[in-house]
């Protein structure tokens, strides 16, 4: 079934790399700090890597360019993996990225849009960054404008009741300028939703909002690019694509480790994470 809009070998092998060397940068600042949001920032890269690296119609240049597409990180905590997305795609040194979440930086643990340059929207309390996405997407609407909005929410955020009014009226509002993503990586902060809050069917859930829904394997880009194509031929709708992910991959000490939230990172550890991504980048690269 993937495959149908043909991302061609040398972009997949590209767009794979940037995941990797989004998670590089990532748990190179975060290590450097000691601490951070690493599992939710990693389960999220690939979604990332698609879109900043071939869907998104942006400018690194100029920023805050009128027909820009827009990403808003309502999941605000994996601020550190749209940074390193940002930086490699040029809106920044990447340098600044070791100045994360320290006094006085512009790249704070939260997503701050007057503070880092290219973040299109201030998030970080869960749930509002949905309304804010509906706003901004359905502002481009009134202005006849092309623009598209994408929204990454978290599968623990979506519990928030914020979510499902800006969802409910997103559908009334026709907005096919929207697309969501749910990282379902099964974790909360505190554990795993099926012991805290059963999500049942996330794809079901909004459909019955009146959105169009796919389920797709979040560390798959050519999946994630193609079910993106889908999303955009759905007019009159907006769309949701849940991501099947995993809570800090493609570090296998994050993954597996029982509470992978918010994690301290020893430098032996930051050395472990580094080693296996490189090697993950050797493979990729071929
Ligand atoms: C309104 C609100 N309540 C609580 C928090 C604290 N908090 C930060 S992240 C998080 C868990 C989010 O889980 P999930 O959405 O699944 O994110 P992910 O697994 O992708 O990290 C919580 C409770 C918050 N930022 N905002
Ligand atoms: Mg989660």
């Amino acid at each position: 079934m993937w495959g149908v809009y043909m991302l061609n070998k040398e972009k997949i092998k590209e767009l794979e790399a940037f995941a990797t060397k989004i998670r590089i940068e990532t748990i190179k600042a975060l290590g450097n700090l000691g601490f951070g949001h690493v599992g939710g920032s990693f389960s999220i890269a690939d979604t990332l890597a698609v879109l900043y690296g071939e869907v998104m119609n942006i400018d690194p240049s100029n920023p805050r360019w009128e027909d820009r597409d827009w990403l808003i990180c309502s999941k605000g905590h994996s601020g550190p993996a749209v940074y390193s997305a940002l930086a490699l795609k040029g809106y920044f040194p990447v340098e600044d990225l070791m100045t994360i979440n320290k006094p006085g930086t512009r790249y704070p643990s939260h997503c701050d849009r007057n503070l880092t340059t290219g973040v299109d929207m201030t998030t970080g309390s869960l749930g509002q960054g949905s309304s804010l996405a509906v706003g901004v997407a359905l502002g481009h609407k009134l202005d006849k404008k092309d623009n598209y909005t994408y929204l990454i929410l978290g599968d623990g955020e979506i519990q928030e009741g914020q979510v499902w009014e800006a969802v409910s009226y997103a559908a009334h509002a026709q907005l096919d300028n929207l697309i969501a993503f749910v990282d379902y990586n099964k974790k909360q902060l505190d554990g795993f939703l099926v012991d805290i809050n059963k999500p049942f069917s996330i794809s079901g859930k909004f459909e019955s909002f009146g959105w169009h829904a796919q389920d797709v394997d979040g560390h798959d880009i050519e999946a994630i690019y193609d079910a993106i194509q889908i999303a955009k031929k759905a007019k009159g709708k907006p769309s949701v694509i849940v991501l099947d992910t995993v809570k800090g991959k493609g570090w296998n000490y994050c993954e597996t480790a029982p509470s992978n939230h918010h994690i301290t990172i020893s430098k032996e550890q930051m050395e472990d994470a580094l080693l296996e991504l490189n090697k993950k980048l050797e493979e990729v690269m071929g």
